[in-house]
């Protein structure tokens, strides 16, 4: 099956993976290179061998495509994936006067005490989100990450590029190029962005009625990111084939850095006990709606019947 593909890779680093410092201090086990390719034919590729809250990644997907950056519109979907990140820029700016929280994604794992502290100031970073317009403009803002890259790219004349919209567009008219590309890299910016881009540039290709797509993930979390990024492209190439009247044909997953951080390797040895099980599928429904008006309500997944969640705390 397709997610053998996944489990073979995470344990091909287990077994060979170069142990390798990392920006966050965690650690990890890594290789470079690798791919992965998805027969979206075969089923959608949420994996199968832990609970992954596909919830969450189809609000996250739209919040991209609708040229979002502020992690408010998550919130009020309840997806706290991208918290962490804003909440690093506020307690870094001359506005915080709570305890200090340096180096807080760490310091919460090994410190009962702080991460109490931690919690209460995460909660209360939330609601002001929530509740403060001027202050969610000011400190749920990403900058200019993936949504911006995608729908506004800004050129030196200032005006913004709609790269999505264009290669939609392109897909549609001139399926044959061979330029069917979107970069979320942007080497001018990547300085304003709380995360440079993982999933950093993506093309799309177009044969025999199906429509496929290759992502180049510069960085990979194998066991927390890596499990949203196969099944956001999924979705994202499925929504786009829906809106060009084509069929879904391959998802090719492109890999630099493939890491496992040292404190996800015990539930990675535990997700590798698992069998994987039927692959679920999705449906769409927005009649006569453009793509970019697409709600979390219009998507919806059958047949997941997945072995249960596995917690890993993640690096910040
Ligand atoms: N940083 C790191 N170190 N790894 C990442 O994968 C990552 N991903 C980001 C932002 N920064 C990152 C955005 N995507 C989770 C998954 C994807 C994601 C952020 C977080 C995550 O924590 N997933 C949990 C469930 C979380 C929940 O239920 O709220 C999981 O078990 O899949
Ligand atoms: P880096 O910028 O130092 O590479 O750290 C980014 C980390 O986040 C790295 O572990 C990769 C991970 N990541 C994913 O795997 N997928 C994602 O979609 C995102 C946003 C991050």
């Amino acid at each position: 099956s397709s997610e053998q593909q996944y489990l073979d890779l995470l344990s091909d680093i287990l077994d060979t993976g170069d142990e390798k410092s990392d920006r966050t201090g965690t650690g990890t086990l890594s290789t470079f290179g690798n791919q992965m390719k998805f027969n979206l034919k075969e089923g959608f590729p949420l994996l199968t061998t832990k609970h992954v809250p596909f919830r969450l990644i189809k609000s996250e997907l739209l919040w991209f495509m609708k040229g979002d950056t502020n992690i408010r519109y998550l919130l009020t979907h309840n997806n706290n994936i991208w918290n962490e990140w804003a909440f690093q820029r506020f307690v870094h700016s001359e506005d915080y006067d709570g305890p200090d929280m340096t180096d807080f994604g760490r310091r919460a794992l090994e410190d009962d005490a702080f991460r109490e502290r931690y919690e209460q100031e995460m909660a209360k970073f939330k609601q002001r989100i929530l509740n403060d317009e001027a202050f969610a403009a000011q400190y749920g803002e990403l900058g200019s990450i993936y949504g911006q890259q995608w729908r506004a790219w800004k050129t030196s004349r200032g005006e913004a590029i709609d790269q999505l919209g264009q290669v939609i567009e392109m897909i549609k008219h001139n399926p044959d190029s061979r330029r069917l590309l979107v970069s979320a890299w942007n080497p001018e910016d990547v300085p304003a962005m709380a995360l440079p881009p993982c999933h950093t540039l993506f093309q799309f290709y177009v044969a025999n009625g199906k429509l496929s797509c290759q992502l180049y993930q510069r960085s990979a979390d194998m066991f927390l990111g890596v499990p949203f990024n196969i099944a956001s492209y999924a979705l994202l190439t499925q929504l786009i084939a829906r809106e060009c009247d084509l069929d879904v044909g391959t998802l090719v997953h492109t890999l630099g850095d493939a890491h496992i951080y040292q404190n996800h390797i015990e539930q990675a040895r535990t997700q590798l006990t698992r069998e994987p099980l039927t692959l679920p599928a999705i449906s769409i429904h927005h009649p006569g709606r453009s793509i970019f008006d697409v709600e979390v309500d219009d998507i919806t997944l059958e047949g997941y019947h997945p072995h249960p969640a596995i917690r890993a705390p993640i690096a910040v």
